[in-house]
């Protein structure tokens, strides 16, 4: 199931090796021709990049030829990127809470589904459904009883009208006393707004798994090639998804910070909540990236392509790229904690296991405080 989609105006480029557009701001191969910032744009710049830690520029094998691996993950190829700043977490409650009292952004969860735009979107001719299901909502994880099919996916996703990024499990529940918790049930475009608002942008795909990495290229996970486990991240333990038993300490969302950052002083990038990117998501993203490629060259900061194809939600009109699994992973079903591993999801569509955070491009710390 996914909401209508909403006005989401996106540019990117099907261009491999074009350079990610810097808003106003130097890349770091050009800062020592410029004139410094004045004072007032420099101590805004210095706020936005508050919480965030600098990822050193480089190259990366984009990809994985893990047995764990899909085939979206492949080809493997070689890619290059600018520096650039991240969030060292996840956005949190308590800064998408900051977002929403300066702004009164209301999110697509919280907004009724307008019947106009979801006919589009089925078959010619279907019925206008009752009012009541057109009112604001999203997917709630619903966890069954007992072993299902894991092909069936309705099984333990439910439609939970009133449940919103405050309400994360429904109407009757809410986020008080969860202020570092991540924020859930983000709509791509709410992301997106979210980011402007803070003077920063959605991740790449390329910059998101490159920073995943920590500087540990060609490994299988974050932290290496050692296995995943309770202490490394927040992600499912049990027989998914009936059987939780919460050995890592977690439930459901773990307050950021919870488990030790990666090589680059990033937190959660494996499991907690997936975290939407600017791309656009196809399987064969990369196999398109790479057709026209010297061989040995590398990608110069892509930008994913421009439509998008999952096959695994063929009606979906446009899907965005997810990653880092979230506290539904489990080998038996998604081992998508590993820095390689993609998701495709309608940009409507904000889940309880759904969050994100930005990166800035912006020069590099002059003075260890990154
Ligand atoms: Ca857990
Ligand atoms: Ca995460």
């Amino acid at each position: 199931m996914h909401r209508p989609v909403h006005a989401v105006h996106f540019e990117t480029d099907d261009a491999c090796c074009t350079r990610v557009v810097a808003p106003a701001v130097r890349l770091q191969t050009v800062q020592d021709e410029t004139p410094p910032l004045p004072d007032d744009k420099a101590d805004a710049m210095k706020a936005s990049l508050k919480g965030m830690v600098w990822v050193p520029g480089g190259s990366f094998t984009m990809g994985s030829d893990d047995p764990l691996a899909r085939p979206d993950e492949q080809p493997m190829h070689p890619v290059k990127l600018d520096g650039f700043w991240m969030d060292a977490t996840e956005v949190t409650n308590a800064q998408f809470s900051a977002f929403v009292e300066a702004t009164g952004y209301i999110t697509v969860a919280e907004r009724p589904i307008e019947w106009e735009e979801l006919k589009k979107q089925v078959p010619p001719g279907t019925p206008k459904p009752p009012d009541e299901v057109l009112k604001p909502g999203s997917l709630v994880f619903t966890p069954p009883d007992h072993p299902v099919d894991l092909h069936r996916f309705d099984l333990w996703w439910q439609w939970t009208l009133g449940a919103d990024w405050r309400h994360p499990e429904g109407p009757n529940s809410s986020i008080e006393g969860r202020a570092s918790h991540p924020v859930v049930h983000i709509a791509h475009e709410d992301a997106t707004a979210y980011a402007k608002w803070a003077n920063k942008r959605l991740p790449t795909e390329a910059e998101w798994e490159y920073a995943a990495r920590g500087g540990l290229d060609g490994k299988v996970n974050v932290w290496g090639d050692a296995p995943v486990n309770a202490k490394r991240c927040n992600t499912w333990q049990g027989h998914f998804p009936n059987e939780n038993t919460a050995e890592d300490g977690f439930v459901g969302a773990a307050p950021v910070r919870s488990f030790a950052p990666n090589g680059y002083r990033l937190y959660d990038m494996a499991g907690n909540v997936w975290e939407w990117c600017s791309d656009l998501y196809r399987a064969d993203a990369y196999g398109v990236r790479t057709r026209d490629l010297t061989p040995g060259a590398a990608c110069w900061n892509p930008s994913g392509p421009s439509r998008s194809f999952d096959p695994r939600n063929p009606d979906a009109p446009t899907s965005y790229v997810q990653r880092g699994g979230s506290f539904l992973c489990n080998d038996s079903y998604c081992a998508s904690y590993r820095p390689s591993a993609r998701m495709g999801c309608p940009p409507d569509t904000g889940l309880s296991h759904v969050g994100f955070r930005c990166v800035v491009t912006a020069p590099p710390p002059s003075n260890g405080d990154g």
